[in-house]
């Protein structure tokens, strides 16, 4: 995927909808790091301290110094498949 951001899928494996945004992303050969909030507890402190939510999946996206947080499996897969056709 050409881009200039780097991404964090968080999620856990009871989420439905974590495997959405993961079969998805295996069908596309999009490789992004997982963390997984029931797993790892730093990963559910920097989720809920930065969104207010413990809400999965949500794509941690970075840009330089800037963080934008997103939810919606829906949503998530639309945003990276409209990087990877870039
Ligand atoms: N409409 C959302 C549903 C996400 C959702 O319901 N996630 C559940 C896990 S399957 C969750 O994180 N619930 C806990 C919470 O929202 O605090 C999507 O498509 O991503």
């Amino acid at each position: 995927m050409q881009s200039e951001e780097s991404y964090q899928l968080f999620k856990t494996d009871l989420c439905g909808f974590c495997y959405r945004v993961r079969g998805f992303m295996a069908e596309n050969d999009i490789d992004i790091p997982l963390r997984d909030i029931n797993q790892d507890v730093e990963a559910y402190r920097e989720l809920l301290s930065a969104t207010g939510r413990g809400t999965v999946p949500c794509l941690r996206i970075q840009r330089g110094d800037e963080v934008q947080w997103m939810f919606e499996s829906l949503d998530i897969m639309r945003y990276l498949a409209e990087k990877h056709a870039a």
